[in-house]
Formats: C-alpha cells, structure tokens, sequence
C-alpha cells in the first residue's frame, strides 16, 4: 500500500442519519480521490478484531455495539500526506473538542458516536484498507 493512502468509515449514526452524500462531497472537495467504496455492516467479530488495540478500554462494549448496529461506508482514500491531512479533516475523537468546519464538528454527537474514523498511521492504513477491500476493489 502506497503511504498516500488512508481508510476510512461513516459509521452508522452518518448513515443513519442520511449525511453520506454531504461528507463524500466534502472529502472529494478536500481533495481526496476515492479509490475504493462500499456500503456493509460489520458483524461483531469484525469491530472486536478492527478494534482490537481498544479493547481494555472501558468503552470497548459501547463501541463494538456501535459500529455493528447498522452499515457503514467503507472508503479508500488517495491524497498526498492522506493520513495526517484526514485526520485534519475529520477534527477531534470529541465533536466538542473539534475545529470549526470539521466533519465531527458537523456531524458527530458524542465522542462515542463520531460519524467517521480515519487511519492514524500508514501502516494502520494499509492493514484497515486490507481489512476491508480486496485487491481488485482498489482503484
Ligand atoms: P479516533 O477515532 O479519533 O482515532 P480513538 O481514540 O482511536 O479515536 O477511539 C476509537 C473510537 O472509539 C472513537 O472514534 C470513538 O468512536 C470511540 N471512543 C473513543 N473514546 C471514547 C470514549 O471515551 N467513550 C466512548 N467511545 C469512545
Ligand atoms: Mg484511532
């Protein structure tokens, strides 16, 4: 996996408030080229197994019922310096805490339900995006 490449979901509250479409078009505009997408819903070994290094955390069990209670979108995302300039992107774990314009700013309720993950490091990237999509669903 190339290092400009980053992972990300709309987690169930996004979609299930219908913001797909509005942060698609803000990630597009912030100019990320999408190279893999889909619409899934993870089962509860998925969200135990992508978030594995969460779970001694006291809010392991909210999570995992979280991210498994509806679909998601799953997307790969080509950028220079992708990783760091999502994370910019998307603001602070707590919509409180998070930058003016932001997409938790915008969309996110609660630290817990934050509309949308993004990788913290190439290498999470890579593994997150493997987690996901097979060769031939990258573009
Ligand atoms: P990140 O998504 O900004 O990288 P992490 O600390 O990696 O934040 O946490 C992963 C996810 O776990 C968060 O995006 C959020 O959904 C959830 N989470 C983090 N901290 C809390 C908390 O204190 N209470 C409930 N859920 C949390
Ligand atoms: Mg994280």
């Amino acid at each position: 996996m190339a290092t400009n490449r980053t992972f990300t979901m709309l987690k169930p509250d996004a979609v299930e408030k219908g913001h797909i479409g509005a942060i698609l078009e803000k990630i597009n505009a912030s100019g990320f080229r999408i190279v893999a997408l889909k619409l899934t819903q993870m089962t509860t070994a998925d969200a135990k197994a992508f978030y594995a290094i969460h779970s001694e955390r006291p809010f392991f069990g909210e999570l995992v019922e979280y991210m498994t209670r509806g679909p998601i979108v799953a997307a790969i995302l080509e950028k220079e310096n992708a990783v760091e300039d999502f994370r910019t992107l998307i603001g602070a774990t707590n919509p409180a805490d998070a930058a003016e314009g932001t997409i938790r700013k915008l969309y996110a309720a609660s630290i817990g339900e934050n509309a949308v993950h993004g990788s913290d490091s190439d290498e999470n990237a890579a593994i997150e995006s493997a987690f996901h999509f097979s060769g031939r669903e990258q573009f």
